[in-house]
Protein backbone atom coordinates (compact mmCIF):
# COMPACT_ATOMS: atom_id res chain seq x y z
CA UNK A 1 0.00 0.00 0.00
CA UNK A 2 1.39 3.52 -0.81
CA UNK A 3 2.66 4.95 2.62
CA UNK A 4 2.63 8.85 1.16
CA UNK A 5 1.53 11.72 2.39
CA UNK A 6 0.91 14.73 -0.09
CA UNK A 7 1.79 18.43 1.05
CA UNK A 8 -0.40 21.10 -0.26
CA UNK A 9 2.16 22.70 -2.05
CA UNK A 10 0.99 19.62 -4.56
CA UNK A 11 -1.98 21.29 -5.19
CA UNK A 12 -2.67 21.65 -9.34
CA UNK A 13 0.12 19.27 -10.31
CA UNK A 14 -1.74 16.83 -13.28
CA UNK A 15 -0.17 13.39 -11.25
CA UNK A 16 -1.54 10.86 -14.82
CA UNK A 17 0.02 8.68 -15.94
CA UNK A 18 0.03 10.26 -19.33
CA UNK A 19 1.22 13.48 -18.19
CA UNK A 20 4.05 12.14 -16.00
CA UNK A 21 5.35 9.92 -19.16
CA UNK A 22 5.97 13.11 -21.07
CA UNK A 23 8.49 13.71 -18.08
CA UNK A 24 10.06 10.44 -16.72
CA UNK A 25 10.94 7.73 -19.54
CA UNK A 26 8.34 5.78 -17.72
CA UNK A 27 8.81 3.28 -20.54
CA UNK A 28 12.83 2.47 -19.96
CA UNK A 29 11.74 2.79 -16.33
CA UNK A 30 7.93 1.89 -15.51
CA UNK A 31 8.17 2.84 -11.78
CA UNK A 32 4.37 2.88 -11.37
CA UNK A 33 4.14 -0.64 -12.12
CA UNK A 34 6.92 -2.08 -9.66
CA UNK A 35 4.63 -5.62 -9.47
CA UNK A 36 5.45 -6.12 -13.43
CA UNK A 37 8.46 -8.21 -14.79
CA UNK A 38 10.07 -5.10 -16.12
CA UNK A 39 9.03 -3.26 -12.62
CA UNK A 40 10.72 -6.13 -10.60
CA UNK A 41 13.98 -5.83 -12.62
CA UNK A 42 14.12 -2.07 -12.17
CA UNK A 43 13.84 -2.97 -8.22
CA UNK A 44 16.31 -5.32 -8.29
CA UNK A 45 18.75 -4.04 -10.46
CA UNK A 46 18.60 -0.37 -7.73
CA UNK A 47 19.05 -2.85 -4.91
CA UNK A 48 22.32 -4.47 -6.47
CA UNK A 49 24.00 -1.28 -6.89
CA UNK A 50 23.28 0.01 -3.34
CA UNK A 51 23.91 -3.09 -1.95
CA UNK A 52 27.44 -3.42 -3.70
CA UNK A 53 28.47 0.66 -4.03
CA UNK A 54 26.41 2.44 -1.58
CA UNK A 55 24.87 4.30 -5.37
CA UNK A 56 22.79 3.58 -7.57
CA UNK A 57 22.31 5.96 -11.07
CA UNK A 58 19.24 5.37 -13.64
CA UNK A 59 20.62 7.88 -16.93
CA UNK A 60 17.89 9.00 -19.30
CA UNK A 61 15.32 8.68 -16.07
CA UNK A 62 14.30 12.49 -17.19
CA UNK A 63 13.13 12.78 -20.66
CA UNK A 64 15.15 15.20 -22.77
CA UNK A 65 12.32 17.53 -23.40
CA UNK A 66 11.77 17.80 -19.84
CA UNK A 67 15.74 17.92 -19.22
CA UNK A 68 15.44 21.34 -21.23
CA UNK A 69 12.51 22.61 -19.47
CA UNK A 70 14.13 21.68 -16.48
CA UNK A 71 17.09 23.29 -17.37
CA UNK A 72 15.36 26.48 -18.32
CA UNK A 73 12.87 26.59 -15.20
CA UNK A 74 16.24 26.41 -12.95
CA UNK A 75 18.65 29.37 -14.86
CA UNK A 76 15.32 31.85 -14.87
CA UNK A 77 15.13 31.61 -11.07
CA UNK A 78 18.75 32.30 -11.06
CA UNK A 79 18.86 35.53 -10.03
CA UNK A 80 16.72 34.63 -7.12
CA UNK A 81 18.79 31.99 -5.77
CA UNK A 82 21.19 32.47 -2.93
CA UNK A 83 24.62 32.34 -3.15
CA UNK A 84 27.39 30.22 -0.39
CA UNK A 85 29.89 32.34 -0.88
CA UNK A 86 33.32 30.32 -0.18
CA UNK A 87 33.89 29.68 3.60
CA UNK A 88 35.41 26.41 3.77
CA UNK A 89 33.14 24.56 6.43
CA UNK A 90 34.93 22.10 8.83
CA UNK A 91 33.93 18.28 8.60
CA UNK A 92 32.06 18.28 11.41
CA UNK A 93 31.25 21.75 13.66
CA UNK A 94 30.62 19.70 16.67
CA UNK A 95 33.20 18.40 19.29
CA UNK A 96 32.86 14.89 20.00
CA UNK A 97 33.23 14.02 23.41
CA UNK A 98 34.03 10.25 22.45
CA UNK A 99 37.06 11.45 20.29
CA UNK A 100 38.52 14.36 22.52
CA UNK A 101 41.33 12.53 23.34
CA UNK A 102 42.10 11.53 19.76
CA UNK A 103 44.57 13.23 17.73
CA UNK A 104 43.26 11.73 14.51
CA UNK A 105 39.30 12.42 15.57
CA UNK A 106 40.57 16.28 16.56
CA UNK A 107 42.62 16.74 13.17
CA UNK A 108 39.97 15.34 10.67
CA UNK A 109 36.89 16.31 12.46
CA UNK A 110 38.37 20.02 12.17
CA UNK A 111 39.44 19.60 8.55
CA UNK A 112 38.26 22.42 6.42
CA UNK A 113 36.50 22.10 2.59
CA UNK A 114 35.72 24.19 0.14
CA UNK A 115 32.15 25.06 -0.10
CA UNK A 116 29.88 27.16 -2.87
CA UNK A 117 27.31 27.31 -5.51
CA UNK A 118 23.97 28.77 -5.64
CA UNK A 119 21.05 27.33 -4.42
CA UNK A 120 17.19 27.66 -5.30
CA UNK A 121 15.29 26.80 -2.41
CA UNK A 122 12.33 25.01 -2.27
CA UNK A 123 9.67 27.91 -1.73
CA UNK A 124 11.00 29.43 -4.47
CA UNK A 125 10.25 26.88 -6.93
CA UNK A 126 6.61 27.38 -8.56
CA UNK A 127 3.86 24.34 -7.09
CA UNK A 128 3.39 23.34 -10.70
CA UNK A 129 7.00 23.06 -11.79
CA UNK A 130 7.42 19.66 -13.34
CA UNK A 131 10.34 18.90 -10.49
CA UNK A 132 8.12 19.40 -8.02
CA UNK A 133 5.33 16.86 -9.91
CA UNK A 134 7.95 14.08 -9.90
CA UNK A 135 8.78 14.72 -6.33
CA UNK A 136 5.68 14.47 -4.89
CA UNK A 137 4.47 11.99 -7.69
CA UNK A 138 2.80 9.23 -5.02
CA UNK A 139 4.48 6.48 -7.86
CA UNK A 140 7.82 8.00 -7.16
CA UNK A 141 7.80 8.40 -3.86
CA UNK A 142 6.90 4.99 -3.64
CA UNK A 143 9.82 3.82 -5.42
CA UNK A 144 12.00 5.31 -3.51
CA UNK A 145 10.55 3.95 -0.55
CA UNK A 146 10.73 0.52 -2.14
CA UNK A 147 14.04 1.44 -2.94
CA UNK A 148 15.16 2.46 0.37
CA UNK A 149 13.43 -0.83 2.00
CA UNK A 150 11.99 1.23 4.43
CA UNK A 151 7.95 0.91 5.83
CA UNK A 152 7.25 4.49 5.63
CA UNK A 153 8.79 7.59 3.37
CA UNK A 154 7.50 11.01 3.41
CA UNK A 155 8.64 14.24 0.98
CA UNK A 156 10.10 16.70 3.43
CA UNK A 157 7.96 19.12 4.49
CA UNK A 158 10.65 21.77 4.76
CA UNK A 159 9.84 24.84 3.44
CA UNK A 160 13.48 25.70 2.81
CA UNK A 161 15.00 21.85 1.91
CA UNK A 162 12.41 19.64 0.57
CA UNK A 163 13.32 19.92 -2.97
CA UNK A 164 16.38 22.30 -4.22
CA UNK A 165 18.24 23.23 -6.97
CA UNK A 166 22.12 23.87 -6.67
CA UNK A 167 23.70 25.62 -9.37
CA UNK A 168 27.52 26.17 -9.32
CA UNK A 169 30.01 27.78 -11.71
CA UNK A 170 33.30 27.65 -12.65
CA UNK A 171 35.55 27.15 -9.64
CA UNK A 172 32.36 25.95 -6.85
CA UNK A 173 32.15 22.77 -4.90
CA UNK A 174 30.01 21.40 -2.43
CA UNK A 175 32.81 20.47 0.34
CA UNK A 176 32.51 16.73 1.64
CA UNK A 177 29.90 16.10 3.69
CA UNK A 178 27.24 13.33 5.11
CA UNK A 179 23.53 13.72 4.75
CA UNK A 180 22.06 14.28 7.73
CA UNK A 181 19.35 11.01 6.34
CA UNK A 182 19.35 8.52 3.74
CA UNK A 183 16.66 9.46 1.46
CA UNK A 184 18.23 12.40 -0.63
CA UNK A 185 17.76 11.58 -4.57
CA UNK A 186 19.42 13.79 -6.99
CA UNK A 187 18.61 14.58 -10.65
CA UNK A 188 21.30 15.95 -12.76
CA UNK A 189 19.29 18.92 -15.20
CA UNK A 190 22.51 20.05 -16.62
CA UNK A 191 26.18 18.80 -16.44
CA UNK A 192 29.56 21.37 -16.36
CA UNK A 193 32.00 20.67 -19.32
CA UNK A 194 34.64 19.87 -17.09
CA UNK A 195 34.93 19.33 -13.08
CA UNK A 196 31.68 18.98 -11.43
CA UNK A 197 31.35 14.93 -10.77
CA UNK A 198 29.91 13.83 -7.64
CA UNK A 199 32.21 11.22 -5.29
CA UNK A 200 31.64 9.32 -2.52
CA UNK A 201 33.41 6.76 -0.34
CA UNK A 202 30.46 4.04 0.34
CA UNK A 203 29.78 3.54 3.97
CA UNK A 204 32.85 4.99 5.29
CA UNK A 205 31.76 4.92 8.35
CA UNK A 206 28.83 2.76 10.55
CA UNK A 207 26.56 3.60 13.27
CA UNK A 208 29.43 2.26 15.74
CA UNK A 209 32.54 3.55 13.99
CA UNK A 210 33.09 6.95 12.31
CA UNK A 211 36.96 5.77 10.95
CA UNK A 212 38.81 9.10 11.45
CA UNK A 213 41.96 7.04 9.77
CA UNK A 214 39.54 6.40 6.65
CA UNK A 215 38.08 10.27 6.07
CA UNK A 216 42.12 10.86 6.50
CA UNK A 217 43.03 8.58 3.58
CA UNK A 218 39.89 9.76 1.56
CA UNK A 219 40.49 13.61 2.23
CA UNK A 220 44.28 13.25 1.44
CA UNK A 221 43.72 11.32 -1.69
CA UNK A 222 40.10 11.50 -3.30
CA UNK A 223 42.02 10.93 -6.90
CA UNK A 224 42.56 7.37 -5.32
CA UNK A 225 40.18 6.99 -2.48
CA UNK A 226 37.04 8.25 -3.68
CA UNK A 227 34.74 6.63 -6.37
CA UNK A 228 33.33 8.76 -9.03
CA UNK A 229 28.81 8.39 -10.18
CA UNK A 230 28.72 8.92 -13.97
CA UNK A 231 26.23 11.50 -14.66
CA UNK A 232 24.70 13.01 -17.42
CA UNK A 233 21.65 15.41 -17.74
CA UNK A 234 18.62 13.54 -17.23
CA UNK A 235 20.26 11.12 -14.85
CA UNK A 236 18.59 9.99 -11.24
CA UNK A 237 20.99 9.17 -8.11
CA UNK A 238 20.76 7.11 -4.92
CA UNK A 239 23.38 6.98 -2.16
CA UNK A 240 23.81 6.17 1.34
CA UNK A 241 24.30 9.88 2.28
CA UNK A 242 24.39 9.40 5.93
CA UNK A 243 27.38 7.16 6.08
CA UNK A 244 29.01 7.77 2.62
CA UNK A 245 31.36 10.87 2.61
CA UNK A 246 30.56 12.56 -0.24
CA UNK A 247 31.43 15.95 -2.21
CA UNK A 248 31.02 17.69 -6.08
CA UNK A 249 34.49 17.89 -7.19
CA UNK A 250 35.05 21.69 -7.95
CA UNK A 251 33.94 22.51 -11.60
CA UNK A 252 36.41 23.62 -13.77
CA UNK A 253 36.31 25.84 -16.86
CA UNK A 254 32.89 25.59 -18.43
CA UNK A 255 30.15 27.97 -20.09
CA UNK A 256 27.20 26.11 -18.55
CA UNK A 257 27.00 25.76 -14.61
CA UNK A 258 26.04 22.30 -13.33
CA UNK A 259 22.68 22.09 -12.11
CA UNK A 260 20.95 19.42 -10.33
CA UNK A 261 17.58 19.05 -8.70
CA UNK A 262 17.70 17.53 -4.62
CA UNK A 263 14.86 15.85 -3.32
CA UNK A 264 15.10 14.80 0.16
CA UNK A 265 12.49 12.41 1.87
CA UNK A 266 12.40 11.23 5.25
CA UNK A 267 10.77 7.77 7.28
CA UNK A 268 9.21 10.49 9.75
CA UNK A 269 5.70 12.47 8.23
CA UNK A 270 7.26 15.89 9.62
CA UNK A 271 10.86 15.85 9.12
CA UNK A 272 12.37 19.13 8.95
CA UNK A 273 15.99 20.27 8.78
CA UNK A 274 17.92 21.83 11.99
CA UNK A 275 16.99 25.97 12.10
CA UNK A 276 21.38 26.73 12.48
CA UNK A 277 21.45 25.01 8.86
CA UNK A 278 18.59 26.94 7.56
CA UNK A 279 20.17 30.30 8.82
CA UNK A 280 23.45 29.24 6.92
CA UNK A 281 22.02 28.85 3.94
CA UNK A 282 20.22 32.36 3.79
CA UNK A 283 23.89 33.51 5.05
CA UNK A 284 22.64 34.36 8.83
CA UNK A 285 25.10 31.90 10.03
CA UNK A 286 28.34 30.68 9.07
CA UNK A 287 30.21 26.92 9.22
CA UNK A 288 27.26 24.73 9.61
CA UNK A 289 27.68 20.99 8.35
CA UNK A 290 24.64 18.84 7.69
O1 LIG B 1 25.03 17.90 -6.20
C1 LIG B 1 25.03 16.70 -5.96
O2 LIG B 1 25.12 15.85 -6.85
C2 LIG B 1 24.99 16.22 -4.52
C3 LIG B 1 24.45 17.26 -3.60
C4 LIG B 1 24.52 16.85 -2.16
O3 LIG B 1 25.29 16.04 -1.77
C5 LIG B 1 23.63 17.50 -1.21
O4 LIG B 1 22.95 18.46 -1.56
O5 LIG B 1 23.60 17.07 -0.04
FE1 LIG C 1 24.88 15.55 0.27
Amino acid sequence: MLKTILSPNHIGADFSVEVMNEIIDLDRYPIHELKSKSGKVLLETCHNSLDSSAASSLHGFLRPDAIERAQLAMTELLPKSYRFPNVPRKTFPFPDPNSANSLLANEVRDMKHDNSNNQILNYQIPNNSELRAIFLWPPFVDFIRQVRRVETLFPSQCPHLALTSKIAFEGDTDGWHYDPNDGVVTLLLQQSETGGEFEYAPNIRSDSDENYSGLKRLFDNPEKEARRVVQYAGTLVFFNGRNSMHRVRPVGPTVKPRIVAIFSYDSRSSQLFGESYVRMIHGLQQGVAT
